[in-house]
């Protein structure tokens, strides 16, 4: 017990040090991917009881450390793979006792998580944030409450109060997508490209890079991006905007380019309702991100023409800089999950993005089993 409530104590004072330098210190190697248990924090059993009393916080969960984790919601398949691996990687029998808040896509409940975070006088605060401003009164409270905040996904991106990002290049996301829908169309002599544009959540960090990335390449191509309309990185919310697009649009489109999979699965609803046909040689060429098990089913089944990741499985990592942050060290500011890209060995054309040769990996039985 002793050992970890002085990892606690030392977590304490290097909070404390990064706090007095305002943000984080220089980078450091990353953190390797966690193990399955906590490593080991120094011994050293002599330690007298009152010093732990004084100094240790929230040392009330029988040597646990207390992680709050405001989570953005359960919009998705990508959001409950994220949800069950925070919570695989943050049991119990890993040495954890974890706060888990839904914050089911609202802002302010989402702040008022981390406050509660605070009350309970947390060790670390993990947020996957909704949107990515308005940070920075509540990020100041965590700093003034010596907590240090582990930012898991989505970017914070106005205030630079956290330890650690963990997450994946949403820009690179969607100038990948473009750059493949540049190298397929050629491949397949379309000249013209009409595109429809469900984005998600409006002011995500995931929205912005993926629209973002995927508007450059498309005003550099002189492409047509006809619309663009948030389904909020729902199915529901997928199908209304493509209900209502194939109204106005009917005939007009080629591309149909859906910022998750939850929102492909309801834009082909609407298609499918409006009989309009997609996936390779068919009316529209329909992207999306995420690349989840039933988005790469849908890849297989020639419905989803290329489906561009975004890994959730980042609460590995995110215990990897706990870790580091537990034995006195400095984690990276800045960790990137990889993602990988996916369609069809047909659809699979080369390209690269910001002149980096890009590989897609084609789908399989085994890739769909092995994908969360
Ligand atoms: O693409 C979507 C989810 O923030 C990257 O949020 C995440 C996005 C993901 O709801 O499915």
């Amino acid at each position: 017990m002793k050992k970890k409530v002085l990892a606690v104590l030392l977590a304490a004072s290097m909070v404390a040090a990064l706090v007095g330098c305002g943000s984080a210190a220089a980078p450091a190697p990353a953190p390797a991917p966690a193990a399955e248990e906590p490593a080991a924090a120094p011994a050293d059993d002599a330690a007298p009881a009152e010093e732990v009393a004084e100094e240790a916080p929230a040392e009330d969960a029988g040597g646990l450390i207390k992680v709050g984790f405001a989570q953005v919601g359960h919009e998705s398949d990508w959001r409950t793979a994220s949800t069950k691996s925070c919570q695989d990687v943050f049991s119990e029998a890993n040495g954890y006792d974890l706060s888990f808040v839904d914050c089911d896509n609202d802002e302010a409940a989402q702040k008022e998580a981390v406050r509660s975070f605070i009350e309970q006088g947390v060790d670390y605060i993990i947020i996957d944030p909704i949107i990515a401003t308005g940070w920075d009164t509540v990020l100041t409270e965590c700093e003034d409450a010596g907590i240090p905040v582990i930012v898991i996904d989505r970017t914070i991106d106005d205030s630079d109060k956290y330890v650690s990002w963990v997450g994946s290049d949403f820009l690179t996301e969607g100038k990948a997508a473009a750059e493949w829908l540049k190298a397929y169309a050629a491949a397949q002599g379309i000249s013209e490209i009409n595109a429809l544009i469900i984005q998600g959540t409006i002011g995500s960090s995931a929205q912005i890079g993926r629209t973002d990335g995927f508007q450059e390449v498309a005003d550099r191509e002189g492409w047509t991006v006809l619309d663009k309309q948030t389904g909020d990185f729902t199915e529901a919310g997928g199908q209304e905007v493509m209900e209502s697009f194939c109204k106005s649009y009917a005939g007009k489109f080629n591309v149909v380019v859906c910022e998750n999979d939850n929102e492909a699965f309801g834009a082909m609803t609407a298609m499918d309702n409006a009989g309009v046909t997609y996936g390779p040689g068919n009316d529209v060429i329909l992207i999306s991100y995420d690349a989840c098990t039933a988005g790469l089913k849908d890849v297989q089944a020639g419905k989803i023409t290329a489906d561009f990741e975004c890994n959730p499985l980042a609460a590995p990592t995110v215990e990897g800089v706990i870790q580091t942050l537990q034995s006195g060290g400095t984690p990276e500011r800045e960790i990137l999950v990889p993602d990988n890209w996916y369609a069809l060995a047909d659809q699979i054309v080369p390209f690269a993005v910001d002149g980096k040769d890009m590989s897609m990996i084609e789908v399989t039985d085994a890739v769909i089993e092995a994908q969360y």
